[in-house]
């Protein structure tokens, strides 16, 4: 049987030191949110263990997952396609096409079966047998299930692989849903976001492929690294939040200003992402840093839930009388402040709890 690279053996092959795959597995190790505990296992992993074969497929999207991907600046998307997985076959990126590329999908499944990793964009599409997306001659949800029964894990990349997306949007005219319903006995991975964020992406394939198991997820299927905070949470705008400061109009002084988006829609206190953490392009910015409100777009559903820019009393839980929040840190009686007050320190509590039971349970 052949032998397959190791990350090791490919930076030997092109000519990188020892000390920069060391530090390539610094990066490796934060990136997969482990603390650097575990780098020895990480740099040990990383010399034996050959690299992942990805086969990446895409359904029912706007090609906006992929385009965020190859974006990725830390690790450079070109470094994680060219040497860092094995990406065999990929819909938007490989260079074939036609009846061989089909074939190399097939040969890709039987010869690696049950050691591949199969990374999903975009919904499943159900309605009329699925032929409002077709590929290769067959509909995706037909090559989705052959391919995830044989897979060694599947990563649900985007808020439409993971639960239908924009395509399910109501009406949903083409009966689409999120890909873990044709997944069988293969662990999913849920990495939602529209788009996901690219480095969480990264770091989930690279756990898979160093430890060979999907990394903790919580109870959505998230990777609780990167799902574990409410954007409300890691907001730089928190503290004009606390302190009762909303903007009103997004052309107002408060806009300008860089005050709290929660009047305008913003969806921060019910969404669970890194976004105020990893941001995009180099950590350069993100929704909230570019004025607009978080739209929840890592919420199932979210397409549907009213206009972007109104804060209105169903989504969510409503965060009391805004207007009485200043007021409130002050001292001053309000209920509704309180409650969410209380209910951050439960969940900040309920977290921290859950990750020391996690580290005394020897994670990793
Ligand atoms: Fe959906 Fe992705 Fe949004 Fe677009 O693959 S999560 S519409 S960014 O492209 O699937
Ligand atoms: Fe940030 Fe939105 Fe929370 Fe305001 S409501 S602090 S803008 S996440
Ligand atoms: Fe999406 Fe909100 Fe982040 S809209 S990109 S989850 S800030």
């Amino acid at each position: 049987m052949e032998k397959r690279e190791s990350l090791w053996d490919r930076c030997l092959h092109k000519g990188i030191s020892r000390r920069n795959f060391i530090k390539g597995c610094v990066a490796l190790t934060t990136l997969m949110g482990l603390s650097t505990d575990n780098l020895q296992k990480v740099v040990a992993a990383a010399e034996k263990k050959p690299l992942p074969v990805v086969i990446w497929i895409h359904g029912h999207e706007c090609t906006g997952c992929d385009e965020s991907f190859i974006r990725s600046a830390s690790p450079l998307a070109s470094d994680v396609v060219l040497s860092q997985i094995d990406l065999e076959y990929d819909h938007l990126l490989s260079a074939a096409s036609g009846e061989p590329f089909e074939q190399h999908l097939e040969t890709l499944i039987q010869k690696f079966k049950g050691q591949y990793i199969l990374a999903v964009e975009g919904a499943a599409c159900t309605k009329d047998n699925g032929v409002y997306c077709m590929s290769g001659g067959h509909t995706f949800t037909h090559t989705l299930r052959h391919a995830a029964e044989n897979a060694a894990a599947v990563i649900a990349y985007g808020t439409c692989a993971v639960s239908g997306g924009i395509q399910a949007a109501s009406p949903n005219p083409t009966g689409s849903s999120g890909v873990s319903h044709f997944t069988s006995s293969t662990p999913v991975v849920n990495v939602p976001g529209c788009p996901p964020i690219p480095e969480v992406m990264t770091g989930v394939v690279m756990h898979v492929a160093l430890f060979g198991k999907v990394p903790p997820l919580d109870g959505q299927g998230r990777p609780k690294q990167f799902y574990g905070n409410r954007i409300h949470d890691t907001c730089y705008r928190r503290p004009f939040f606390d302190a009762g400061m909303f903007a009103e109009n997004f052309d107002d002084a408060g806009s300008k200003g860089g005050w709290c988006l929660y009047k305008l829609g913003c969806r921060g206190p019910e969404t669970y992402n890194s976004c105020g953490n990893l941001r995009w392009f180099q950590g350069m910015s993100y929704p909230i840093q570019s004025g607009a409100p978080c739209i929840g777009c890592s919420n199932a559903n979210f397409w549907d839930s009213g206009k972007f820019s109104e804060r209105l009393p169903k989504f969510g839980q409503p965060i009391g009388d805004v207007d009485k929040i200043g007021a409130a840190i002050a001292g001053v009686t309000a209920a509704g402040v309180v409650a969410h007050g209380a209910a951050s320190v439960v969940q900040k509590k309920k977290r921290i709890a859950a990750e020391k039971a996690e580290k005394g349970a020897g994670e990793e």
